[in-house]
Order: C-alpha cells, then sequence, then structure tokens
C-alpha cells in the first residue's frame, strides 16, 4: 500500500473529523505491513504539518485544526497504540515529555510510540510537564534517555535549562530533543 493514494482523502477526512475513515486507512496500512515510523512520518507528521500551513494562513478555523488534532489522536490511541507493545525489550528507558507551557503532544508520542516499537521501554509524560516534576520523575525511573519535544519559539531557553539540570540527575549523557523547535546543546546528544 501507498500513502500517496491515500493521502487527500485521508487529510479531506482528517479536515472534517471523520474518524472512521482515518482509521481504516490507517488500520489497511498496518495490515499491509506498513512501518510504524513510515505510518508516522508519512501519514500523520505530513498531514498536521498540513494542517498548520492551512491554519497559518487562514484557509481553516481553529476549530478544524483542533478537529483534525484530535482525530490524529484518537486513531494513535485507537488503531496504532494496540500493536506497540508485543515486542523484545532490549533494557533501555527513556522518557519523553514536552516541558511547561508545550502543549503541542503529538510529536513526542511518535517518538515514544517507535521507540516501543524497537524495544525501549517508554514513559510519555504528554504536554505540559512542570519542570520540577519532570526532574523527580527522572531521578524516579533512573530512566536511560530524556527525550524533550519543543514545538513553539519560546521554549529554547526553557528546555535548556532542563537540559542542564537533568544533566545532574540522569545516570549518563542522554539528552535528547526534538521537535519543530530545537536549539538544545549537550554536545553530542541531539
Ligand atoms: C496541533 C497544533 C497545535 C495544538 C497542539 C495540540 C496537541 N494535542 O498536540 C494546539 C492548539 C494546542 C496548538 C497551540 C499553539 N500553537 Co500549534 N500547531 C499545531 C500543528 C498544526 C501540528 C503540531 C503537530 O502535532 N505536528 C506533527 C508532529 C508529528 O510534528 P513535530 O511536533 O514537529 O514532531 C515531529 C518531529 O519534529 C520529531 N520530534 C518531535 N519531538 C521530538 C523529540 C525528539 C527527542 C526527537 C528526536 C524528535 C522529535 O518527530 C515528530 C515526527 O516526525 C503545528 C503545525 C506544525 N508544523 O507542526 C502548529 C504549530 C507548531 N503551532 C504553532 C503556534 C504558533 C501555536 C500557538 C502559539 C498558537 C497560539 N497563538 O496560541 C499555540 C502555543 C501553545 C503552546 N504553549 O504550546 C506554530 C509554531 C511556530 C513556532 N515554531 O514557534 C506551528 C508550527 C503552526 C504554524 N505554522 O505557525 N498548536
Amino acid at each position: 500500500m501507498k500513502i500517496n493514494d491515500h493521502y487527500n482523502a485521508y487529510l479531506a477526512s482528517l479536515l472534517r473529523g471523520d474518524r472512521a475513515f482515518c482509521a481504516n486507512v490507517v488500520r489497511q496500512a498496518l495490515a499491509a505491513g506498513m512501518p510504524i515510523k513510515t505510518l508516522y512520518s508519512e501519514l500523520f507528521h505530513t498531514s498536521l504539518y498540513q494542517v498548520g500551513q492551512l491554519w497559518q494562513t487562514n484557509q481553516i478555523s481553529v476549530a478544524a485544526e483542533h478537529l483534525a488534532t484530535a482525530t490524529t489522536e484518537s486513531v494513535m490511541s485507537q488503531v496504532v497504540a494496540p500493536t506497540l507493545f508485543s515486542h523484545d525489550p532490549i533494557g533501555r528507558s527513556m522518557i519523553v515529555a514536552c516541558i511547561a507551557n508545550e502543549f503541542h503532544q503529538i510529536g513526542g508520542r511518535m517518538v515514544a510510540d517507535i521507540s516501543e516499537t524497537k524495544g525501549w521501554d517508554t514513559y510519555f509524560m504528554g504536554a505540559n510537564t512542570p519542570m520540577v516534576d519532570l526532574l523527580n520523575m527522572i531521578e524516579k525511573q533512573r530512566a536511560d534517555v530524556l527525550a524533550l519535544s519543543i514545538a513553539v519559539f519560546f521554549q529554547p531557553a526553557h528546555a535548556q535549562e532542563c537540559n542542564r539540570r537533568s544533566a545532574q540527575v540522569l545516570p549518563g549523557p542522554a539528552d535528547l530533543a526534538g521537535g519543530t523547535n530545537v536549539l538544545l546543546g549537550r554536545p553530542g546528544t541531539q
């Protein structure tokens, strides 16, 4: 199955909030053996960036953007999530989080899901995690990696501070950062 053949119909359904149609496209892709990484990058990532573009240029409303986002999250939970947890563990763990005031959580969730299929134990914390609580969680879980997802322009300084402080509690120098706005700088860790 090629995503290109279904992309336009999927995007139109996403903007209408047609969860049944979107779920069906994703179900078919998984049944055809498409890796989750391909599904996420070629379908979910591409369509959400296009939604962002349409929203930024006033071609769709905020409501339509919210509907498309919620529809994507719903399909991830209903169709993709049940396939994530049957992989051989590699004995490594990762916390994936969005720092305080970062509400874009889908990119981080994708990182957690894909890592889970590679055998990582992942702790996905979702949006808007206060720094103190995140640092407590890092200390409690003794995770091998902290992955921060940063989408908005006002976040890098705060993320950098979180990165610096997490280095004091993480066992090894293993922070990752990604997202639309990545400017973090522990050398060699991106
Ligand atoms: C949906 C959405 C929202 C939703 C998010 C809801 C949710 N449940 O997540 C809501 C309505 C909350 C929202 C709010 C805002 N948003 Co918004 N939003 C989007 C939109 C349309 C899609 C985001 C998304 O899910 N993208 C898809 C994911 C898969 O992409 P991604 O996050 O980049 O992740 C990928 C990679 O970056 C990477 N990755 C991500 N994290 C990590 C981490 C690691 C460690 C690694 C290795 C890789 C990695 O892997 C992912 C898979 O490929 C984007 C458009 C866009 N271009 O993304 C705008 C966008 C991000 N938003 C934007 C803006 C401006 C805002 C607001 C400021 C708007 C406002 N005036 O209120 C607020 C800010 C809220 C806040 N404080 O966070 C701008 C950001 C511009 C900027 N760079 O600063 C964008 C780019 C839209 C635009 N074109 O202007 N938004």
